[in-house]
């Protein structure tokens, strides 16, 4: 196990070490995710001040349109993956199609990312964050990101909440890394971390429970209510998935007669944070197979999600099979 306080970039490195054959590109890439997230941290900080800065669609002070903060938080990513050169296509949640950089012609990896998941709750001033997800290129088109989650080089997001947090694993375990804004470093505060076997918390969206279509859903979350567990819902992927990691119980997004396939996203949202999850020891489930199993069809498909510990995760395919 990595020592504690040690800052993100000396872990990637360390971690690279114990590949012979590794040439340093991942580290880089996972390096530059590291710089765009201190960025993006750094305006979501400032999103309280838009009405003193300008609201976004507008003009500010200093005469600069002001703009929305997933957008911006976007073109962070973009640039600073591309000018990486370690990427060969760039995916994400807010452009339709893949950007193929020039500096990453010769690159081996490609990456899907929300750039700011939950940025609707900028405004309640609720947790938000960046998921990505890391592949290999294998022909060099859009088929590169439609591999199976299970072949993920690398998965993690940043949650800008009480503190900015980097949570990430490269197929070894998971590791959490707390931002110290005075030196504005990542440091390993969450080391190696394991998600509880059980809980005492489910976390989904009661509203939509009459327009739910999986059969047994509705029954097993009353089970849970007689065994007593507490609901958390903060309606922020990133959120609700960092505590369930931390606190174990589950997370769900089931599909309802409005979203057929489920809300969340596979490639940016579900593969990567089931990745995690299971990397910690948890499961994470679709409803009928394991989310890494998926083989995706189109960047931008939805499925349903169910993720957490072991034991919730089992007792939940009890109930709806
Ligand atoms: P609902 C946020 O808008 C988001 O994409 C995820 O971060 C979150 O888990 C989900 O949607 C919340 O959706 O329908 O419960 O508001």
């Amino acid at each position: 196990m990595a020592k504690l306080g040690i800052d993100l970039n000396r872990f990637i490195l360390e971690e690279e070490r114990k590949h012979p054959k590794a040439t340093g590109s991942l580290s880089i890439a996972l390096m530059a995710v590291e710089g765009a997230a201190k960025i993006i941290a750094s305006h979501v900080r400032m999103a309280g001040l838009v009405d003193v800065l300008g609201k976004a669609g507008k003009v500010n002070v200093q005469g600069e349109e002001v703009q929305k903060l997933d957008e911006l938080s976007n073109e962070i990513m973009v640039k600073h993956l591309s000018d990486s050169g370690q990427f060969y296509a760039l995916a994400s949640e807010e452009m339709e199609e893949p950007v193929f950089p020039e500096q990453g012609k010769d690159a081996q990896y490609v990456i899907a990312f929300d750039p700011l998941d939950g940025s609707s709750n900028i405004d309640v001033n609720v947790s938000i964050g960046t998921i990505f997800s890391i592949h290999r290129r294998i022909n060099g088109g859009v088929e590169d990101f439609l591999q199976e989650g299970k072949k993920q080089v690398a998965a993690g997001y940043i949650i800008y909440g009480s503190s900015t947090m980097f949570v990430l694993s490269t197929g070894n375990g998971v590791n959490g890394f707390t931002l110290d804004p005075s030196v504005g470093m990542f440091l390993l505060s969450h080391p190696d971390m394991k998600i509880p076997q059980k809980g005492k918390i489910y976390s989904i969206n009661e509203a939509n429970a009459k327009k739910w279509t999986q059969p047994g859903l509705v029954e097993y979350i009353d089970r849970l209510k007689e065994e007593g567990y507490t609901a958390r819902y903060i309606g922020s992927m990133v959120a609700d998935v960092h505590r369930t990691l931390i606190k174990g119980g589950i997370f769900g997004y089931p599909a309802d007669r409005k979203n057929t396939s489920g809300k969340l996203r596979l490639l940016y949202e579900a593969s990567p944070m089931a990745f995690l999850v299971e990397q910690a020891g948890g499961k994470a489930t679709d409803g009928n197979r394991d989310i890494l199993d998926i083989k995706p069809t189109d960047l931008h498909q939805r499925t349903p999600v169910f993720l957490g510990s072991p034991k919730e995760i089992d007792q939940l395919l009890e109930f709806i099979k």
